[in-house]
């Protein structure tokens, strides 16, 4: 191990970072551990909440009064600084001796031991985050301690001399303007040798330090997000199994019979959760905990609230059917489920709150800072808008907006289906613009009448003669009224319609035509239950919905 002792001219700044790199390191791997292992392991705020455990209860109350809730984060944060000054301090330690540091970094790994392994139903595994943290702080240490010093120029004599730099050899970095304030007194272009290991001769190397540092640290900072991201993950998949969901004050009526006529290769009624299709501009999925969740409802409204998940879950509950879309769906996509939804009205808490006269706007965000539009009349005219917390008898999951998200029948979902829901504001459309308005949406995003045809598949090839023909159609909270198909654009035939347990669902639909050997195009179109057929001419998704039948080419033979 090399000697560092009576080596003044390494500048105690250098130490200094070194060892607060070290540190940084040392923490960063311990959150990774603790993420992967056992969030509570992570040893600063086991350290944290010991100190807040044994604190005397007057500067507990002291605390409390001066911070409040967040007395526990001012703790923490506190912890951070004390142990950033002192692995610099330890930086400095190493200097002496290398192992000097170390030591300091195994002393405060022990204090984080006892502090993880005293937490209640604390496991022998949750010792590892502590442990692999120090040793990559010690390791950083030992590295960074090494990578400062180079090798010094080659030298004629055996002096102690400051040696010539060679100009042009890879290392001679210290010839660079600004460098050379940071060693000893030193004349240009020499490089002074600061110290010896063994024969060769070694000079501080600004650069290197500086870059081993950068890379420390940005080691470090991925690992502490990885760790929390884990842990996070984990308390909210924890959060969401343990829930039991409240019985519906107002019940769904069972599904009519023949709501699904069952047909091969048919949309179900019914998408089950896993194969509900997903939008969103989520990267990462939001993680939000229910324990801390709120839902904030301000603007222009009487009396702003704030409902916690807990003051939700007690209101009175609907269960409804409703069949959600997304705009950008092409005609004949598969941006549409169908799902039976448990919530409270949204209407109930927008009552409550008290809504001002001249509002005509929900501007919902999300925890993700996503923003969605929604018409205050729409809400408010009786239907079955939800902050909705369940999905077809399962807690909502996270990819579709867990805790709590909003569906509201007949609008497209970027106008109304907000998940990871956290904030209402109650506005006006010529005050607030909500996140696709400028990237060429429409403001208002009434769900247009549209249909497919799942059976046959697009390019099946079939048995010549009588073939069915299936699929969906959908005008939520209009109703589907018809649904016809043509093949090859001859005469429409008039479908068979399933049973619907209400207007603001999906409808599938069945026809037999006869298909005589060769490539036929078959369409489709939908009426709703105002009289409304769905336009023939083609439209794409933006800015407010596709038009158009939706057509497939097959063959039969
Ligand atoms: N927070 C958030 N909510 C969102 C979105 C989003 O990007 N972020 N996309 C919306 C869109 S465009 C649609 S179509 C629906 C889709 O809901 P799903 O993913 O549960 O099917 O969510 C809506 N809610
Ligand atoms: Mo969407």
């Amino acid at each position: 191990m090399e000697n560092y002792e009576g080596r003044p001219s390494v500048p105690s700044w250098a130490v200094a970072l070194a060892g607060f790199v070290s540190g940084a390191v040392a923490l960063g791997v311990a959150q990774l551990g603790a993420g992967v292992i056992n969030d509570a392991a992570f040893p600063v705020v086991a350290v944290g909440n010991a100190m807040v455990d044994v604190s005397p209860p007057p500067l507990k109350d002291f605390a409390i009064r001066t911070f409040g809730e967040n007395d526990k984060v001012v703790v923490i944060a506190g912890l951070f600084v004390v142990l950033a000054l002192v692995s610099a301090a330890f930086g400095l330690l190493a200097r002496r001796r290398l192992w000097y540091g170390m030591a300091g970094l195994g002393a405060f790994g022990v204090v984080g031991l006892l502090a993880v392994l005293t937490r209640p139903g604390a496991s022998a595994l949750d010792v590892l985050p502590t442990l692999l943290g120090v040793a990559a702080g010690a390791w950083t240490l030992s590295l960074l301690m090494r990578r400062m010093l180079v090798v010094a120029a080659p030298v004629e004599s055996d002096s102690a001399e400051p040696a010539p730099a060679e100009s042009g050899s890879p290392d001679s970095l210290s010839t660079e303007p600004g460098d050379a304030s940071v060693v000893e007194p030193v004349v240009e272009p020499e490089r002074p040798v600061v110290m010896r290991a063994g024969r060769e001769p070694r000079t501080f190397d600004r650069r290197a330090l500086l870059v081993g540092a950068t890379g420390g640290l940005v080691a470090a900072g991925l690992g502490g997000v990885a760790g929390r991201v884990l842990a996070g993950r984990k308390q909210v998949d924890a959060a969401r199994m343990s829930m039991a969901l409240p019985r519906p004050a107002v019940p769904a009526q069972p599904l009519p019979a023949g709501a699904d006529l069952r047909i091969k290769g048919l949309s179900p009624f019914v998408t089950p959760n896993a194969d509900f299709y997903r939008v969103d501009t989520a990267f990462i999925l939001p993680q939000v905990d229910p324990e801390t969740w709120k839902l904030k409802i301000h603007g222009m409204v009487d009396k702003p609230l704030e409902i916690s998940f807990a003051e939700l879950v007690k209101r009175p509950m609907h269960e409804a059917d409703i069949t959600l879309t997304c705009v950008s769906n092409e005609v004949g996509g598969p941006y549409a489920g169908n799902a039976r939804w448990l919530g409270v009205r949204m209407a109930d808490v927008l009552r409550e709150a008290g809504v001002q006269p001249g509002a005509d706007m929900l501007l919902s965000t999300s925890a993700d800072g996503w923003t969605c539009g929604t018409p205050l009349d729409v809400v408010m005219d009786g239907r079955e808008a939800l902050f909705a917390i369940a999905m077809n008898g399962e807690t909502l999951s996270v990819e579709h907006g867990f805790p709590v998200r909003q569906v509201v029948p007949g609008l497209y979902g970027y106008v109304s289906a907000t998940k990871w829901v956290v904030d209402i504001k109650v506005t006006r459309f010529d005050k607030d613009v909500a996140y696709w308005t400028p990237k060429g949406w429409s403001a208002k995003g009434p769900i247009k009448t549209q249909s497919r045809i799942d059976v046959p598949s697009a390019g099946a090839s079939v048995p010549a003669g009588r073939t069915i023909v299936a699929g969906v159609a959908w005008a939520q909270h209009r109703g589907i009224d018809a649904v016809e198909v043509r093949v090859d654009q001859g005469g429409w035939t008039v479908a068979r319609l399933a049973a619907v347990p209400n207007i603001d669902t999906w409808r599938q639909w069945s026809a037999e035509v006869d298909l005589p050997a060769g490539a036929h195009t078959i369409e489709v179109r939908a009426t709703d239950a105002a009289g409304d057929t769905q336009t023939a001419s083609l439209a794409p998704p933006a800015p407010d919905g596709a038009t158009g039948y939706h057509s497939i080419t097959i063959d039969a033979a």
